[in-house]
């Protein structure tokens, strides 16, 4: 029996533990601990209550004393861009804001006033989302200012868990790309950048890789959980950590990292920044072994997720993929990437007022509603499909889907038809995988990431779906 290792894979809509071994040269999972997350709505403002969160990560580690599966190390990822601010004593200043919030409106404009978007893509490769941690940093600036000029350390949510369980900072780089303040030549901060908007210097830790060692459990932390281990870095983005359990082991075609958000893209060893990837708003986050995600985030699952909480959860997924069926009558579309469906009142107001707005008929029964966001979305990947061709300069054959999203059967077969392509589905927890991959390679169970990738495609059941037309 190898040895465990544990992921803690926080999504903006739920969390896990997963503990991980390898088997006969196979990776075993075994989910021992899930949990609701979302943001808080407080005041008018959509916070992260991050001390509950840190007691969920504590509390799916004293399982694994429960079960007497001790891992060797344990990981953190979390969704990106959202941050804390610490004090000179480490105490969190002010509201851990989700990127949700309205308070970033605006911002996009203060910041090209310092610097033009056209230079800030160039400069960082970071695709525009009005919730990078840039425009969140703006907004402090604008309207806490004190805040900034008290902080000491910024860390991104899962540097600040792993700073709770260990008493280190350290700051990782894939999710740190995300914060559009990374030099991609350098894969560090790019402090003239940082120095240009007048954010503090200084409250920036110098970036380390996926697969350092962040340290120890705290003494009161092992007395809490029954154990000690090794907390070591994954990429912390869960989206990177989801790119690595791609399961090719060349990792050059296209996939879609599908949950709450779909993030559609490829792999690629060289940032790829140029006028048609700005204009398709494409991105170049950071990825594990220096490589590059080049991809387009994509409004993704949770349009779904929202009209299914406004209808009180009284619909599963699967019901929902029934009646959007059973409506595949119904014509209208939307675009799924405009920003009014990015933090809406009523997910449901918003679908109704695009149509209306564009003229379409406007969807009145859920399964209206299922189908006209369903099949929006795969349009839209089949657009993303053609801007990616026409910028990598090649046509991919296949699709893989990874993630929670790859169980959704007919979303698969609507994206294969939608782009013409065949569609490999699953691993569905592949973000818990490429987290414990980080932490095998790191242990030397696993040689690199290649293996890693045949290793995940030898361990877990790939579905295909042809296109049907
Ligand atoms: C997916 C994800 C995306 C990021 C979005 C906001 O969970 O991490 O990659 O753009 O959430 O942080």
């Amino acid at each position: 029996m190898g040895k465990y290792y544990l992921a803690v894979d926080i999504g903006a809509s739920s969390g896990r533990h997963i503990l991980g071994h390898l088997e006969n040269g196979k990776i075993k999972l075994e989910e021992i601990y899930r949990f609701e997350n979302g943001m808080d709505h407080k005041d008018g403002k959509l916070l992260w209550n991050v001390d509950r969160l840190f007691g969920e990560i504590v509390a799916g580690m004293r399982k694994c004393k429960e079960l007497g599966k001790i891992p060797v190390s344990m990981a953190i990822d979390t969704w990106a861009v959202d941050y804390v601010l610490l004090d000179e004593q480490d105490r969190i200043l002010g509201d851990t804001y989700g990127y949700r919030d309205h308070r970033t409106d605006g911002m996009d404009a203060e910041v090209a006033k310092i610097l033009p978007e056209t230079e800030l893509y160039a400069k960082t490769g970071i695709q525009k989302q009005i919730f990078n941690t840039i425009y969140q940093l703006m907004a402090v600036k604008e309207k806490e200012p004190e805040l900034l000029q008290r902080a000491k350390t910024l860390l991104m949510l899962p540097d600040y868990f792993g700073f709770r369980l260990t008493g280190n900072k350290l700051s990782e780089y894939t999710n740190g790309s995300t914060t559009q303040l990374v030099n991609p030549n350098t894969f560090q901060w790019d402090t003239d950048l940082i120095r240009k908007l007048g954010y503090p210097e200084d409250i920036f830790l110098p970036l380390k890789m996926p697969g350092t060692k962040v340290g120890q459990l705290l003494p009161e932390i092992q007395k809490e959980v029954g154990f000690n281990l090794e907390v070591v870095l994954c990429g912390s983005h869960d989206t990177a950590s989801a790119v690595m359990a791609v399961p090719q082991t060349e990792g050059d075609g296209i996939y879609i990292s599908s949950g709450t958000w779909s993030l559609m893209g490829i792999e690629s060893l060289k940032p790829i920044i140029n006028e048609e990837a700005a204009a398709a708003n494409f991105t170049n986050e950071g990825g594990y072994d220096h490589r590059f995600r080049f991809l387009k985030n994509i409004m993704g699952l949770w349009m779904i997720q929202s009209v299914r909480h406004e209808y009180k959860d009284a619909y599963s997924f699967a019901q929902l993929c029934d009646m959007a069926e059973e409506s595949k009558n119904f014509l209208s579309r939307v675009d799924v990437n405009d920003p009014s469906f990015l933090s809406p009142d009523s997910m449901v107001e918003a679908i109704k007022q695009y149509c209306q707005k564009t003229g379409q008929p406007v969807p009145e029964s859920v399964g209206e509603l299922a189908s006209v966001v369903y099949r929006s979305l795969a349009q839209s990947y089949g657009e993303t499909v053609s801007s990616l061709e026409k910028i990598a300069g090649r046509t991919y054959d296949s699709i893989h889907i990874i993630g929670g999203g790859s169980n959704a059967a007919y979303l698969n077969q609507l994206t294969a038809d939608a782009t013409g392509k065949t569609v490999y589905a699953g691993p569905g927890e592949a973000t818990a995988i490429g987290n414990l991959l980080a932490q095998m390679i790191h242990a030397e169970e696993l040689a690199d990431l290649k293996s890693a990738r045949k290793c995940v495609r030898e361990s877990f059941e790939i579905r295909t779906f042809d296109p049907e037309k």
